[in-house]
């Protein structure tokens, strides 16, 4: 976060005249107060309701914003991002669209391990340059919490760099960064076919190292038959719990391997994609409380046929949330607006549970839905003011951004 936020305890900020849809679960789907008002002091709210219960107190407050109406949400939170790192693979791009497979051509030496290649190739300052145009695009759509993954480096020195460079982007803007630690994202190729060595000599030494370093806030993996068994990914999550970290994991992307539940089992923040998903691992993660996470932009740029069980989801009571998966191999997309639609169109999600799903569940599926993603009392003024006449209208319209203003820690950021 950027030193300016407006963190004035004494000075107090009333957003008025506003549609306010709160997210909060208890009013409702959406939790819309008609006629509400948001009153922030210190960078956090202070009052969020009906404009007529205003204390008499914040009615005179130092700054009042008339919205004029229009809709405001809490601001948007992308919950699983690959936003730092090198190069990109329009050439695989090419190759699929001429019949290549994404596993065939990850076999094949591509895939991952061609970022890693260009990823190793650039220094922390390179990597922030690359990521910042991919971060100001999901920022001018009103994000205001970005979660980023390191696991294109694959050696300690490089899931480090892309660690501190994830850090960095925190301090150049008004945003919340959270990392998660994904060097058990792919197997390099001096390791190839030896993923016990990688993850002894590689991925649990890093995450100490990492973790010492405060570089790290949640500890992910990826499950699936190219890439890391659940049993590989255990002797991970073993080590991350031993430094009481929280994990989340890739899980039955393209296969089901048994990873969500391996996940629920050690009460994983969330499992993410989930084309493979069956009711037993749907069921395990209602009862852990793990959030499904769907990322419909890499199943929409590998054309798959598989979608996650959205049915079962529900009927088992299970979180759901949804994000962009930014990365360049499977989902070069930054806009989390259009997520919402893929989500409604290729997922069949209703549209509650997309903007519920890169707001409060998004926020669950990080751990911080204490801090942020609903508009309540007591959590941070993270903010959205939209230029729409309904909260359908964010998640209708493809490739278009009708926000108003974001706010971010009581902040009013222009777009
Ligand atoms: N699943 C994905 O779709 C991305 N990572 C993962 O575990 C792919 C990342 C890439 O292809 O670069
Ligand atoms: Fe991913």
């Amino acid at each position: 976060m950027d030193g300016n936020a407006d963190m004035s305890p004494e000075r107090t900020s009333l957003w008025r005249n506003a549609r306010l849809a709160t997210l909060r679960e208890e009013m409702g789907p959406l939790g819309t107060i008609e006629n509400g008002a948001v009153a922030v002091r210190g960078g956090r709210i202070v009052y969020a309701g009906a404009e007529r219960d205003l204390p008499s107190d914040l009615s005179r407050a130092d700054q009042v914003i008339d919205c004029e109406g229009r809709w405001m949400t809490p601001a948007l939170i992308d919950c699983h991002t690959h936003l730092v790192h090198g190069g990109n693979r329009a050439r695989e791009f090419q190759l699929r669209l001429e019949g290549a497979s994404y596993e065939e051509i990850a076999r094949a030496g591509g895939g991952i391990v061609s970022t890693v290649k260009a990823t190793n190739a650039l220094s922390v300052d390179d990597l922030v340059a690359a990521a910042l145009p991919r971060l100001d695009a999901l920022l001018c759509e009103g994000v205001s919490t970005v979660e980023i993954k390191s696991g294109y480096g694959l050696n300690i020195d490089a899931e480090l760099k892309m660690l501190r460079a994830a850090r960095r982007l925190e301090r150049m803007r008004p945003v919340r960064v959270l990392t998660s630690y994904l060097a058990a994202h792919a197997t390099p190729p001096e390791y190839k076919g030896r993923n016990a060595a990688y993850i002894d000599d590689v991925v649990l030494p890093g995450l100490v190292q990492a973790h010492a370093e405060g570089l790290v806030d949640a500890v992910d993996g990826f499950c699936e038959g190219i890439a890391f068994s659940p049993a590989e990914i255990a002797c991970v999550f073993d080590k991350a719990k031993a430094l009481g970290l929280p994990v989340k994991l890739h899980a039955e992307q393209l296969s089901n391997l048994g990873g969500a539940k391996l996940a629920a089992a050690y009460g994983a923040l969330s499992a993410d994609h989930l084309e493979y998903l069956d009711e037993d691992g749907s069921a395990a993660m209602a009862k852990s409380g793990t959030v499904a996470v769907l990322l419909p932009g890499a199943f929409y740029t590998l054309r798959e046929t598989q979608v996650p069980p959205v049915e079962a989801l529900r009927a088992a009571g299970t979180r759901i949330a949804i994000a962009t998966d930014c990365n360049p191999g499977t989902s070069p997309l930054t806009s989390l607006l259009l997520t919402m639609n893929m989500s409604a169109t290729l997922f069949r999600l209703t549209l509650d549970e997309c903007l519920a799903g890169v707001t409060r569940e998004a926020a669950r599926a990080l751990g911080i839905l204490g801090e942020t993603g609903t508009i309540e009392a007591g959590k941070s003024a993270d903010l959205a003011l939209w230029n729409i006449n309904a909260p359908a209208e964010l998640i209708y319209r493809i490739g278009f951004n009708p926000l108003s203003e974001r706010i971010f820690m009581g902040e009013r950021i222009a777009r």
